[in-house]
């Protein structure tokens, strides 16, 4: 089977978000209460808006920049591995934090997270990253980017539970301003 090429894997990548984060409904796909899909479903139902082959979306799972998504053992179902805005449960479990976390995040931001602290928006959950780079490239995004420092330390003592996603990124409700500087 021949590699597809990095430009179809991009649009292939966005569109497998857009269904499996936000609007499975849009093709007629029920994900299950855990967010899985069954993969030749959404290859049918995604026709003929895209045209996937079960090989282009493995291909997709395992070169993905950020590892977005996941297979099933026996590869008949795929799921987002964070950032949905469907209710889905991942069955996350709580885990200890590194004592600092980081948020990207855009300059015209800050005086409204500075009064309300990081609120989730449109997803289940505040994200964070392990690492200044990752967060300057989520900030990118908005806007000018800047970076803020989270105490997760003091978060966790005072007993805010942080998640882990499948691909790595820092999962939490909210983060009240106190916790947050940059
Ligand atoms: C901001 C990407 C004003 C928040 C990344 C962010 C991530 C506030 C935006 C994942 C606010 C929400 C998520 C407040 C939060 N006032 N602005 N009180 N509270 N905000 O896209 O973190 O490439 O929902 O700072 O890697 O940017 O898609 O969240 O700017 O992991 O796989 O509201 O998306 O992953 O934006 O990005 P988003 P995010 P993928």
């Amino acid at each position: 089977m021949p590699k597809i090429n990095n430009t179809d894997a991009v649009a292939a990548s966005k569109y497998l978000s857009f269904i499996l984060r936000h609007k499975p409904e849009e093709i007629g796909l029920q994900l299950d209460p855990e967010g899985w899909a069954n993969i030749n479903e959404l290859i049918e139902r995604a026709k003929p808006q895209i045209e996937l082959t079960f090989e282009m979306i493995e291909q997709v799972v395992i070169e993905s920049d950020k590892q977005r998504f996941k297979l099933s053992d026996d590869k008949i179902h795929i799921r987002a591995n964070q950032g949905h805005s469907v209710k889905v449960d991942l069955k996350l479990i709580p885990v200890t934090p590194p004592a600092v976390l980081y948020h990207g995040t855009a300059e015209q931001n800050w005086d409204s997270i500075m009064k309300q602290g990081l609120k989730a928006q449109s997803r289940h959950h505040v994200h964070l990253s392990q690492d200044r780079e990752t967060a300057i490239k989520v900030g990118q995004r908005h806007g000018k980017p800047i970076v803020l420092l989270i105490n997760s330390e003091r978060m966790q003592l005072e007993g805010v539970e942080f998640y882990q996603s499948d691909n790595g990124v820092w999962l939490t409700d909210v983060v009240l301003p106190q916790f947050i500087s940059r």
